[in-house]
């Protein structure tokens, strides 16, 4: 079980976490709110550098702009530092203004759209100042009911605003394009599948990779198959990790469907990309609505890693001989024998060689700063997706 290989790639292993999932969310029912959520983008960062310090392997945080907006992005970047930890992804926002009630990028107003592709600048900016390689962009771009609008020309919009995205960046900055079937929109989504989002990612460049969002498909969908042909093409950029039972639930990654992570892990780990190197980003995006959000994080990573330590025991030679043999039996034995292992065990191990506790949501709840945090974040205005 403590095969050096597969201690050594988890702990390579890097999971960044979302800044506004230490935050109030909900949904449009209500949002719940929490005691001791954060009130500020330094108070999300102390947060994600807990989850760092009781797994050791989320060293950065995703922000969100302008969830996460301050005066001084460098000092930001200086703050999280001296927490132990870095800034990550910054994910543009161009769902929340009133102005894109038709759309952003692809809305038919021209001054919408320069409205829009203008923070999508700002965001390669704070880019440069957070020290940040990557720019994720979500568009919830679509329309309610057909004949709204023209599904030919919004592509023509979007992949315009994208090129002049795309030449803002500057060296060893990447543009993520994240698909989504649906929601806000009910009719079509200018980027609702892989599909779509490969196409504008290979007329763009190099620099522009595919994110794939575990909530953003229709049901049924086969995500590892979309992760192998991405993987293939050279054009999988990242991971937003959630699980979900119907639709986008943004629930805990692996808590609906281990499984399915499992999975996606073997296709990433056939292809050697757990480590940072291969240049994907693993991250996390949910929404924790009803549960405590700091250990609902630390559940998430551990998740992970347990998916990609189960990939790692897959045997690959068993495997190989079996697939090659036609023996279907046999070879599915091989991928079901990794599942069902219980890695728990080897992941105390680990943790214990990297002098972390074994168990890192007990060690977080003795910590005692779920009680400082309730204590202190008193009064101010608990940070949410202010939508
Ligand atoms: C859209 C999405 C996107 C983020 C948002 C928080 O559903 O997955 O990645 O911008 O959630
Ligand atoms: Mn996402």
């Amino acid at each position: 079980m403590t095969d050096p290989r597969v201690l050594a790639a988890l702990r390579t292993q890097r999971i960044e976490t979302p800044s506004w999932g230490y935050a109030n969310s909900g949904t449009r029912f209500k949002v719940f709110g929490q005691e001791g959520v954060p009130r500020t983008p330094q108070e999300k960062i102390d947060d994600a550098a807990m989850v760092h310090r009781f797994t050791g392997v989320a060293p950065t945080v995703a922000l969100h702009i302008p969830w996460d907006k301050v005066d001084d992005y460098g000092a930001l970047a200086k703050y999280a530092n001296d927490q132990g930890v870095a800034l990550g992804v910054i994910n543009a926002n161009t769902f929340q203004d009133n102005d894109y009630r038709l759309g952003s990028v692809a809305n038919p107003d021209p001054g919408v759209r320069r409205k829009a592709i203008d923070h999508l600048l700002e965001c390669v900016d704070i880019m440069d100042a957070t020290g940040s390689r990557d720019l994720k962009l979500w568009f919830a771009d679509g329309t309610n009911y057909p004949g709204q609008d023209s599904i030919r020309a919004r592509q023509d919009r979007l992949a315009e605003a994208l090129h002049e995205t795309y030449e803002r960046l500057g060296t060893g900055q990447r543009m993520l394009l994240e698909y989504k079937l649906f929601e806000p929109a009910f009719y079509h989504t200018d980027v609702p599948d892989w599909g779509t989002a490969y196409a504008h990612c290979l007329e763009l460049g190099p620099k522009a990779q595919v994110v794939i969002d575990t909530g953003h498909h229709a049901p049924g969908t086969n995500i590892e198959f979309i992760v192998a042909v991405l993987l293939r093409a050279g054009k999988l950029g990242a991971f937003d990790f959630n699980s979900r039972f119907y639709a986008d639930d943004d629930l805990m990654v692996g808590s609906a469907d281990p499984f399915q992570l499992f999975r996606i892990m073997h296709e990433i780990v056939q292809a050697d990309a757990v480590k940072p190197e291969a240049g994907i980003a693993f991250m996390l995006d949910q929404c924790h609505n009803i549960e405590a959000k700091i250990p609902a994080i630390i559940r998430s990573v551990m998740n992970v890693q347990e998916a990609t330590a189960k990939a790692l025991l897959v045997d690959v030679s068993a495997l190989a001989a079996a697939q090659r043999d036609g023996d279907v039996l046999a070879a599915n034995g091989v991928l079901m024998d990794a599942y069902n292992t219980d890695v728990r065990p080897l992941l105390r191990e680990l943790r214990a060689d990297m002098g972390l506790d074994p168990d890192p949501v007990a060690a977080y709840h003795r910590s005692g700063y779920a009680e400082k945090i309730r204590a202190e974040r008193v009064g101010g205005q608990a940070a949410g997706w202010g939508a």
